[in-house]
């Protein structure tokens, strides 16, 4: 929707474009699963009353507790609002900028609500790719390591590149279910006009990162899980000293108190240019700090959301979809070729849980076969290198995954399922 005016920008609609990223992509958008629930109705802590002081990998849960989602395709729900970043690409002003960039990184939260269900954990090698023609981007996840579990991801448009690392520490500690993300996620934005950097350079992009904040689901005894996300987030503009600091209020016992944000925006000389205020589960405003009158005006509303299987969002139920352009041209290693998770989402629970035991046999039988003959296992579209802006250890993207896809060289490379 935001037009493309650099030649940067419209170099990288030429990639995406002429590595037939699209191709596949023909179908209209599945936007709903069914409405009804058909899940047996177990209360929650009844089953992880014996599991206090596990992490989410070792416990074994019946499947009715899952959702018919992957890690990977949880971490690419982010994009629902990757709008806000083409939006932040038009803007000159770089404290202006980082408006959209907050606005981007905390519209993710409100995914979350009424979701409290374990995502299936890829295995290892599994991939996700996501792509929107109508959106000019796509998106490519893959499980990188599976003790501990991390997922590297990329997601790429004309004016912005999207990346990081999930990998997340999960605990149960009777009270509550705890999830905090130890990885870094990074945007590179490409403004039309370019960027100036701390050395009054003009350069083409920024680079911006943050860590998420935790995620926690409270009310398990009481039999009313919620979930709630909280906690400090920092996030810097690297190339112009810009930096903000958020804050997600923690849930306190009023309802009306969820969801609360509330952040500056400093410039790189440590002057308070904006303050972002609102609710991650419904709307974000800002207002210039600049100006003592100045009105705050809306950044960010959530989508509106139709009841359905799961409760995910319409968004969610895009992902997954077995779209009959697209099945034969993704990877063989794709998350909707995952047989115990396509049954999850059809409501066949048994099958699900019978297809999920046998897959994670396979996994396993896969690792002994290495260890035997002494192989180390290799990720095969991301490695671990040191950020160029950062210095920290980050999974960069080889660049090596649609230019064969689209020569049909991803549909047989591997066997996982
Ligand atoms: C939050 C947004 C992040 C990616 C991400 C990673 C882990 C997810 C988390 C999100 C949401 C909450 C989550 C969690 C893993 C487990 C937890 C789905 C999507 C659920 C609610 C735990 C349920 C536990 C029981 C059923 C036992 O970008």
């Amino acid at each position: 929707g935001f037009e493309l005016t650099s030649p940067k920008q419209l170099e990288r609609l030429e990639k995406i474009k002429k590595e037939e990223t699209f191709k596949g992509y023909e179908d209209p958008i599945r936007t709903t699963l069914k409405k009804e629930d058909n899940r047996p109705k177990i209360s929650l802590w009844s089953v992880l009353k014996s599991m206090v002081g596990k992490d989410m990998t070792k416990m074994t849960l019946p499947v009715v507790f899952n959702e018919p989602t992957s890690l990977l395709q949880r971490s690419a729900e982010v994009l629902e609002y990757c709008s806000l970043l083409d939006k932040a690409a038009t803007i000159d002003d770089s404290p202006t900028r980082m408006i959209y960039i907050a606005a981007f990184a905390a519209s993710e939260y409100v995914s979350t609500v009424g979701r409290i269900a374990k995502p299936f954990n890829p295995l290892l090698g599994e991939t996700f790719e996501y792509a929107r023609p109508d959106q000019g981007y796509r998106l490519l996840a893959e499980q990188v390591s599976h003790h501990p579990p991390i997922s590297a991801l990329i997601a790429e448009a004309p004016s912005w590149s999207y990346y990081g690392e999930s990998n997340v520490d999960t605990k149960f500690l009777g009270r509550s279910f705890d999830i905090k993300h130890l990885g870094t996620w990074y945007v590179d934005l490409y403004p039309g006009k370019g960027v100036v950097d701390q050395k009054g350079q003009r350069v083409d992009h920024e680079t911006y990162s943050w860590k998420k904040i935790r995620n926690s689901v409270i009310g398990i005894i009481v039999g009313n899980p919620t979930i709630d996300n909280y906690g400090e987030m920092e996030i810097r503009n690297h190339t112009t000293g810009d930096y903000m600091s958020f804050n997600f209020k923690q849930r306190g016992w009023r309802a009306s108190s969820a969801g609360e944000v509330k952040g500056e925006i400093y410039s790189n000389d440590g002057k308070l240019k904006y303050t972002i205020g609102g609710h991650w589960n419904s709307k974000i405003f800002a207002k210039d700090a600049t100006k003592p009158d100045a009105p705050k005006f809306l950044v960010w509303e959530a989508n509106e959301r139709t009841e359905m299987m799961f409760h995910l969002t319409n968004f969610a139920a895009s992902l997954n979809a077995p779209q009959p352009h697209l099945l034969p041209v993704i990877a063989c290693t794709d998350t909707r070729l995952r047989p115990d998770q396509r049954a999850m989402e059809n409501g066949e629970y048994d099958l699900a849980s019978s297809e999920k035991t046998r897959v994670e046999n396979k996994q396993r039988a896969a690792r002994k076969q290495r260890e035997l003959s002494g192989q180390k296992y290799e990720p095969s579209f991301f490695v671990q290198a040191r950020h160029p802006v950062t210095g920290e250890t980050y999974w960069k993207y080889k660049d090596n995954y649609w230019v064969p896809r689209k020569e049909g060289k991803l549909r047989n490379y591997k066997d996982i399922f």
